[in-house]
């Protein structure tokens, strides 16, 4: 499965003829300079190339009016003069006698995106387009867009694929209020974008694009607009966007396919934007929409004028879509007031149609004091001074010892896992390393002194390959690891000592379940200890948070995305060390997302440690054989039913299955016990970032009486 990159160097065959200010920043170079940038990187030999194809004049009527697109095949005979008459009949348009063609390829290579990800020929991918797309409209060209290359793409994989759930994320910096009026009363399209509103005083100037337009009629609460009303906003603010807006919503939703409209005008130095974000942000964000739709994103270029600022998102986008790990994020993770407020304020006007936003909003959660040792990075300070000093900003930043190092950017990525002798038939994913090395003897056993646990046989075998995969995680050779222990805790804590020892600045452990943190563990600012599990709230330490093990996969979601990762975006670990104790509840889906999740903020190195008991992996094996027969041929994604309190609507919709194939299947679609289950899963989410399977989890998910929803009693209780 492949990341799938679709261009045609026609499109770059349309350009402004005469003199206008407004219009001129739309230009050829923007494509050729991103290609550029892709084929230095050695991105684009990676990706499964495709040449864009026309659009059919039908496929453009998904969309557009017949006498519109009877107007634009007229435009390709007419003069210079009489393309600039007829361009001021709209709102910021060119039009060259290539436009018709242009803009033809541009729908064509959206829609062959789409066609290569639902057919299963890749897994995700990018389509290099201009003219953009998302201004424009049924009968109209609007701020450089012809045809609405993504509304289109959205129609066709619902008439052509019969998709019932499409989630369409806008990060242009622009609202693109033509796909806005293409599905406001459309339930089966969710429509996201942020965009530069400045209270209304900033291009197109539509009261619609405040965050009060939630949709029409059927389609009320599946338009969501986050305005933000100052320039300056920077990766905190548009990673606070994502955490506590578009994925409680998305997650709720539950696409089984997401296209992005990808302008790069949002990013820093784009001079319609003005706003602060840097390229490795949009990694950040493709990967955290990864985890929707089985992975299916599909990214449609839309603006993004600075070719430097441009050309390096481009970049970071395909990197993500290829599943490497994410550069760190530079700046302060505190998002700035007015963007708080923003969120605040989309948080509220949607609340009355979506659960997940009816708890608590993000303003106690970000409280910034938590965690995030004082000083230690700068912040870009706001204003937009251009990508220049944003750039010289961006170096002052303090790289981690291991980021100065040989791991970024080319580190493979890759999951390995260390198995005890009890899964050592496990099947895994054919990307998945298993090594066969320990670490050597001594060394474990040094490590082993420290815990009487850690010498009994297993235990110690088991060390041994955690160490050994640790090593490979510390020296870049692999960029994930999973591994099973009989001994969770004791393993946990010689794992974060051994990071803390060999070059990780700051080492992040979640623990779930029964595990406790090891009490001479120094409160250095070094370890942030995140322990999730018993009934209350706990700040210990501004290094020990203990959060309740939340009760239904909705609070799950939540804990995740507005605290675990706040938390570990801000910490900024050089590693994660994830470890599932005794009682530790996880649906398996749960933790792999979770695991998933927690790549972003560590450079791609997570260690997840189970702990396996021989009890309860008895008792997990009639479980999971159980489960098998009853769930092994029904399709779904890994959220349906997860989330309570769903509108009765949206339960109707639900019920229809997907029809998509999951060409991964082969590979985890097999029924042992639980931590079998885990690993195949886990491992798909840590080496792809992706879930490309998903009827086993859906399954898992909807058995009452397991898991998040009735925690098991805690052993011995
Ligand atoms: C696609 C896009 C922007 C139009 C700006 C007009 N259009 N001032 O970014
Ligand atoms: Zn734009």
């Amino acid at each position: 499965m492949r990341t799938a990159l679709v261009y045609h160097e026609e499109m770059t065959a349309a350009r402004l003829l005469w003199e206008d200010p407004e219009c001129e920043i739309e230009r050829p170079e923007r494509l050729t300079a991103a290609l550029e940038r892709l084929q230095q990187g050695g991105l684009e030999q990676r990706c499964l190339q495709l040449a864009a194809r026309e659009a059919s004049e039908a496929e453009l009527g998904l969309v557009h009016s017949p006498e519109y697109v009877s107007l634009l095949r007229g435009t390709q005979a007419l003069g210079t003069e009489e393309l600039r008459a007829l361009s001021g009949q709209y709102d910021a348009v060119y039009f060259h006698p290539n436009t018709f063609h242009c803009a033809r390829l541009a729908v064509g290579a959206a829609l062959q995106l789409v066609d290569a990800v639902l057919t299963g020929a890749a897994h995700n991918g990018l389509a290099l387009v201009r003219p953009p797309g998302h201004h424009s409209q049924r009968a109209a060209a609007n701020g450089f867009c012809v045809f609405n290359n993504v509304a289109i793409a959205a129609k066709h994989a619902q008439q052509k694929h019969g998709l019932q759930r499409i989630l369409i994320v806008d990060w242009d910096v622009h609202h693109g209020q033509g796909i806005q009026y293409i599905f406001e009363d459309d339930p089966s399209v969710l429509y996201f974008s942020w965009h530069r509103y400045e209270h209304g005083c900033f291009w197109p100037y539509l009261q619609e694009s405040d965050a009060d337009a939630v949709g029409l009629g059927q389609g009320r609460g599946f338009t969501v607009n986050l305005p933000w009303n100052q320039v300056g906003m920077g990766n905190a603010d548009y990673m606070a966007a994502f955490l506590h807006v578009l994925l409680p919503v998305a997650f709720e939703f539950d696409p089984e396919l997401v296209l992005v409209s990808a302008g790069f005008d949002s990013a820093v130095g784009d001079p319609e934007g003005q706003m602060q974000a840097t390229p490795e942000c949009f990694a950040h964000l493709t990967q955290l929409l990864q985890v929707l739709a089985g992975g299916r994103v599909c990214a449609v270029l839309e603006g993004g004028y600075h070719l430097e600022s441009l050309s390096q998102s481009v970049c970071m986008v395909v990197k993500a879509l290829l599943g490497d790990p994410a550069p760190p994020l530079s700046g302060s993770m505190v998002p700035r007031h007015s963007a708080l407020e923003s969120i605040q304020s989309v948080r509220a006007a949607q609340a009355p149609h979506w659960t997940s936003l009816q708890q608590q909003g993000p303003a106690r959660l970000l409280n910034p004091s938590t965690c995030s040792p004082e000083g230690r990075r700068p912040s870009v300070s706001p204003g937009g001074p251009g990508f220049k000093a944003a750039e010289a900003q961006g170096s002052a930043v303090p790289r981690s010892l291991l980021d100065q190092l040989h791991l970024y950017p080319t580190p493979p990525a890759r999951t390995a896992a260390a198995l005890t002798a009890q899964d050592a038939a496990l099947v895994l994913p054919p990307d998945v390393l298993r090594p066969e090395g320990s670490a050597p003897q001594e060394e474990t056993r040094a490590w082993a002194r420290l815990h009487e646990a850690l010498a009994q046989d297993t235990a110690f075998i088991a060390l041994g390959k955690v160490l050994h995969l640790l090593n490979g995680i510390l020296d870049g050779q692999v960029s994930s690891g999973i591994a099973t222990t009989p001994a969770a805790a004791a393993t946990l804590e010689v794992a974060i000592r051994h990071g803390l020892s060999h070059r990780a600045q700051r080492v992040l452990c979640v623990a779930v379940g029964q595990l406790d943190r090891p009490p001479d563990l120094a409160s250095d600012g070094r370890n942030l200890w995140l322990n999730i599990r018993g009934k209350e709230a706990a700040a210990l330490s501004m290094f020990h948070v203990s959060v309740p093990l939340p009760g239904t996969t909705g609070g799950f979601l939540s804990c995740i995305l507005a605290l675990v990762l706040p938390l570990a975006y801000g910490f900024q670990p050089d590693l994660v060390l994830v470890a599932l104790g005794p009682a530790h509840g996880l649906q398996d889906p749960q933790a792999a997302l979770l695991a998933a999740l927690l790549r972003g903020p560590a450079g791609g190195r997570v260690l997840v440690l189970v702990e396996q008991r021989k009890t309860q992996r008895e008792r997990e094996h009639k479980r999971g054989v159980g489960e098998g027969e009853a769930g092994s041929r029904r399709a779904g994604s890994p959220m349906r039913g997860w989330i309570p309190g769903l509108r009765d609507h949206d339960l109707g919709r639900r019920q229809t299955p997907n029809r998509l194939s999951h060409p991964g299947a082969q590979h985890c679609d097999f029924w042992g016990p639980v931590s079998r289950r885990f690993f195949s899963r886990a491992d798909k989410f840590l080496s792809s970032a992706a879930l490309t399977e998903q009827s086993s989890s859906e399954k898992a998910t909807s058995q009452p009486g397991q898991g998040l929803e009735h925690p098991r009693p805690e052993r011995g209780a």
